[in-house]
């Protein structure tokens, strides 16, 4: 089957389910050159074993809220692809989590993972569990509930689960330890644990840490600084948090951030002590962004995306979709030259098009954010030796790993012109190696 035909068959036979589609147009688009060089993969039906995943589990997850009443929510977990490792990738607590969104993240962790240099396979899970106003007790009664269904479809070298949205290390905590009472083993299942239990150093800070490591790495192509020039942020969670600590320790000034029900935009520049107050509102209060401008005396913009405000460089951290093309038309023409998306798809199709007519710098997110899962590789290689390595040395790891991915994606995606594409040289370097991999090991 032709790499075009791949994905009308896959719309016909999976409808409703426009993130996947999304996700997997994309990357048809931009593999269809190496695909074609490589008849073999085609007599192999390559493409569409590589499309669809291996297997999903769907569970009914039952809880008890603090008010005695008994609730119920969907779980899943998409086993993508093994073929140069164990099923890897995170689980997200949304109330929009579906299986469109599920198989998108999958999809696009299985060529993240693959980008990454360490052998990791990918998956992902969640369930539409909300925690937006849940007590503290109902989301340790919701993980162990979640936990009971899962724990039989994980294991150190089979599949290995994380954090993603409204996963963090609270959650991540309550699943492992339930995990280790059902399946009695210590050999660190999930990654994103605890200190004290066997979680990696960094692991918190490495997707935001990545992602500026990564534009680093752009911005030296152009001989740009980073000092200096003004970046707007979306989202304030994990991603967001640990983006706006590395940028503002190396002299950039960050003037927005944001949740689901709006964005800040402060001019001064968020500093140290104004992060602190983020990082406590948001994971000890779990407060509304809004606080911030009530503190601090900004702008507030109810319902509304930071890409409107002038900036030199974004990077979207909070969900898929959240750049729209009239986004991206905003930001090109208040002079934005860098996208490096923290984010999984923050991008649509519109905006990714507008960026590479503009020939800015555009890092699409599995490969600025494969800094998450590469710092779990490394925490699972920790968990394995039955050591922890100091701070120092993961963070050079993690540098390195992100210096690898850019080099990857140079090589694959530099055009005649010199311009770097970087959505295709990450999705042509990550589907190389999966690709030669499965081909490998047979028809399975
Ligand atoms: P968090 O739950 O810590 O934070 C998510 C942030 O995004 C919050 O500010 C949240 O606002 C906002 N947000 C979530 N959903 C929406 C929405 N539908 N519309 C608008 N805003 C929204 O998650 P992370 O920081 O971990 O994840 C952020 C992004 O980074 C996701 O795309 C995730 O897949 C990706 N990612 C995460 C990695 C990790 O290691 N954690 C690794 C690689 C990528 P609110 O508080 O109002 O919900
Ligand atoms: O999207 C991602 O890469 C993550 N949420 C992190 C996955 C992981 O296994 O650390």
């Amino acid at each position: 089957m032709k790499a075009s035909e791949v994905l009308d068959n896959l719309k016909r036979r999976f409808p409703n389910e426009p993130e996947y589609h999304q996700a997997v147009s994309e990357v048809l688009a931009t593999i269809e050159e190496a695909y074609n060089e490589h008849p073999e993969f085609e007599k192999s039906n390559l493409i569409e074993r590589l499309c669809i995943p291996d297997r999903i589990f769907s569970f009914r997850v039952t809880w008890m809220d603090d008010k005695g009443q008994i609730q119920t929510n969907m779980g899943y977990r998409i086993q993508h692809n093994n073929a140069i490792g164990p099923y890897k990738g995170g689980v997200r607590f949304h109330a929009s989590v579906n299986l469109s969104i599920l198989k998108f993240l999958a999809f696009e962790q299985t060529f993240k993972n693959s980008l990454t240099t360490l052998p990791m396979g990918g998956g992902k899970g969640g369930s539409d569990f909300s925690p937006r106003g849940k007590s503290n007790a109902e989301i340790m009664r919701f993980c162990q509930a979640f936990v009971l269904e899962l724990w039989r479809h994980i294991g150190p070298d089979t599949d290995v689960p994380a954090g993603d949205i409204g996963v963090g290390g609270r959650e991540v905590a309550y699943m492992y330890g339930m995990y280790k009472k059902l399946a009695r083993e210590n050999t660190g299942t999930f990654t994103g644990k605890g200190l004290e239990f066997g979680g990696s150093l960094v692991r918190p800070e490495a997707t935001g840490y990545g992602n500026v490591y990564f534009l680093l790495q752009m911005l030296k192509t152009r001989g740009i600084e980073l000092a200096g020039k003004t970046v707007c942020v979306s989202g304030s969670g994990n991603v967001a948090q640990y983006t706006v600590e590395k940028l503002i320790s190396l002299g950039a000034k960050v003037v927005t951030m944001s949740d689901s029900d709006g964005y800040i935009y402060d001019p001064d520049g968020i500093d140290r002590a104004k992060l602190d107050y983020i990082m406590e509102l948001k994971n000890l209060y779990r407060g509304r962004i809004r606080e911030y401008a009530e503190q601090y005396g900004c702008k507030y913009v109810q319902g509304a995306r930071p890409w409107g405000e002038k900036c030199d460089i974004a990077m979207p951290s909070a969900t898929q979709n959240e750049i729209n093309g009239e986004d991206a038309q905003k930001l090109l023409a208040n002079g934005c030259f860098a996208v490096s998306e923290g984010a999984n798809m923050p991008s649509t199709p519109e905006a990714i098009e507008a960026f590479l007519k503009a020939k800015i710098l555009y890092a699409p997110g599995k490969a600025a954010n494969a800094g998450g899962v590469s710092v779990s590789g490394l925490e699972m290689t920790q968990n394995a030796q039955k050591l922890s390595w100091s701070a120092e040395e993961v963070d050079q790891k993690l540098q390195s790993i992100m210096q690898n991915i850019h080099e990857q994606c140079v090589k694959y995606g530099q055009q005649p012109d010199g311009y770097v594409n970087y959505v295709k040289g990450a999705n042509v370097a990550g589907f190389m190696k999966v690709a030669k991999a499965m081909m490998a090991q047979g028809i399975l």
